[in-house]
């Protein structure tokens, strides 16, 4: 097991991975910006280096830097968390030329998920199921359609090098398609440099249902499991769960040793996730695969009691997984409200600034994952995402009335939160019934514009 381990990220996954650290006997060390000399991360870990200015770029994402931080203080390993380096192959080879550990899977298959036609091609080949569509990469508009009239309309035209909704445009009909996919190879050309593009047969209102999966560097895989978060604005998750309320155990059965199968295709190791679209009848879709520990991991943790960060560390010191397929059991519910720093009234506008007044809901069942203090100042150079506000108990409506009295009893005061917007939105009909959807936060606003 390594005896000091580098941080390269910030805030409340910081803090997760410092204290999952210390549990382990393992030191830390924290990077930080100029901006985050007085960040909770940089106070917690047992050793800090500030390594650049504020600009995301010169600190947190500067590779050359973070590696001398890890070299000047003996850390054996990397955790890179999520966002920033944490998919970035061209620095987990530099890790590597380094002796460092990186805490995640290879460069390599972080390039072959990274590419997601790639992706699709590679489970199309392991037998699993893929959004009908194409089955090599498409690099021009003539092209793109003859196989989108194959396919049938409407058709998502996707960037390869994409995720997160950049570079993706629906094509409703043949006379849409030549611009739409000139427009979204465009977007995709400026945002990755890349213009290379694959097509989908358009999925309606699926619900966007993902499974974490851990194996180890000795052919181990095992799935733990799903997690529902349908509820984004904007290719921004608000609020995740698991397991999901429309899954029967029979179906879970058979996504699971479908994400397993995935997993193994890509030759997986580490936490990582699979991403699936399930549409109204229940059938179910490999979209992409996560190569990184994601935000709204907790939920995952709450129902299976298994701590995920340890498990990633051990399996990047080699060591085999601790649980086979039949440990893994789920139990209850857990739900996730994220909570940003940011104005709903205003479309949503970051809201940095000093936290005046802070109070953390508590009790059995309920966790808190920030690293917020009172009298701290949010800075305005990072992701606005504040806390992570986790409940857990037996069933889905005892969960959703401690999620109500836990983001009742959470005081963030100083700055503009959207806590009141997770609030309304835990006790809508449609979120209380389980009737969850990629359009449901746009329908929630547009009901809400209309009161
Ligand atoms: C889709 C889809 C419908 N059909 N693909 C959005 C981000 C990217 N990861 C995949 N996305 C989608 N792909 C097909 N063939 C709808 C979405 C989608 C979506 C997916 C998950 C969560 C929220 C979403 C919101 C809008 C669209």
């Amino acid at each position: 097991m390594f005896d000091k381990i580098l941080i390269a990220n910030r805030g409340e996954i910081a803090v997760r991975i410092i204290r999952a650290c210390r549990e382990m006997g393992i030191r830390t060390v924290a990077i930080c910006s100029t901006a985050d000399k007085e960040a909770l991360h940089a106070q917690l870990a047992d050793e800090t280096i500030c390594i650049g200015p504020a600009a995301s770029k010169d600190s947190y994402l500067n590779m050359e830097r973070i590696l001398s931080a890890t070299l000047a203080t003996g850390a054996q390993a990397i955790h890179p968390g999520f966002g920033f380096l944490s998919e970035n192959s061209k620095f987990v080879r530099m890790c590597e030329k380094c002796n460092i550990t990186f805490i995640g899977p290879s460069a390599d298959i972080i390039d072959k998920m990274g590419d997601k036609s790639a992706a699709r091609s590679t489970m199309m080949a392991a037998g699993v199921p893929v959004v009908p569509g194409t089955k090599e990469a498409v690099y021009d508009a003539k092209t793109g359609l003859t196989i989108a009239k194959e396919i049938g309309f409407p058709v998502m035209i996707k960037a390869s090098a994409g995720g997160g909704g950049k570079g993706m445009r629906i094509a409703h009909t043949e006379e849409d398609f030549e611009s739409s996919f000139d427009t979204a190879k465009m977007e995709a050309e400026k945002s990755f440099a890349d213009g290379t593009m694959y097509i989908e047969k358009y999925i309606a209102n699926p619900k966007h249902v993902e499974f974490q999966i851990l194996a180890d560097q000795h052919g181990n895989v095992i799935h733990l499991g799903e997690r529902d978060c349908s509820i984004q604005r904007k290719h921004q998750k608000m609020i995740e769960e698991a397991p999901c309320a429309a899954i029967s155990e029979t179906l879970r059965k058979k996504m699971g040793q479908t994400a397993i199968k995935a997993a193994k295709a890509a030759g997986y190791y580490s936490a990582g996730t699979i991403e699936f679209l399930l549409d109204a009848s229940n059938d179910f879709y490999f979209i992409e695969m996560n190569t990184r520990i994601q935000v709204e991991h907790p939920v995952t943790e709450m129902v299976t009691g298994i701590d995920l960060i340890k498990e990633q560390i051990r399996v990047a010191a080699g060591e085999k997984l601790r649980y086979t397929q039949e440990d893994v059991t789920i139990k209850g519910h857990a739900i996730e409200c994220r909570i940003n720093a940011e104005d709903p009234e205003k479309n949503f506008m970051p809201c940095p600034g000093k936290i005046t007044d802070l109070h953390f809901p508590g009790g059995m069942g309920i966790r808190v994952e920030s690293a917020l203090y009172n009298g701290y100042t949010i800075p305005p150079f990072y992701d606005s995402m504040v806390v992570k506000l986790i409940v857990h108990d037996d069933n889905r409506e005892l969960a959703l009335k401690k999620m109500s009295s836990a983001l009742g009893e959470l005081i963030v005061q100083g700055v503009t939160t959207n806590l009141d917007f997770q609030y309304e939105l835990i006790h809508d009909e449609g979120f209380q019934k389980g009737n969850t959807d990629t359009g449901f936060i746009e329908r929630f606003m547009e009901k809400k514009a209309d009161n």
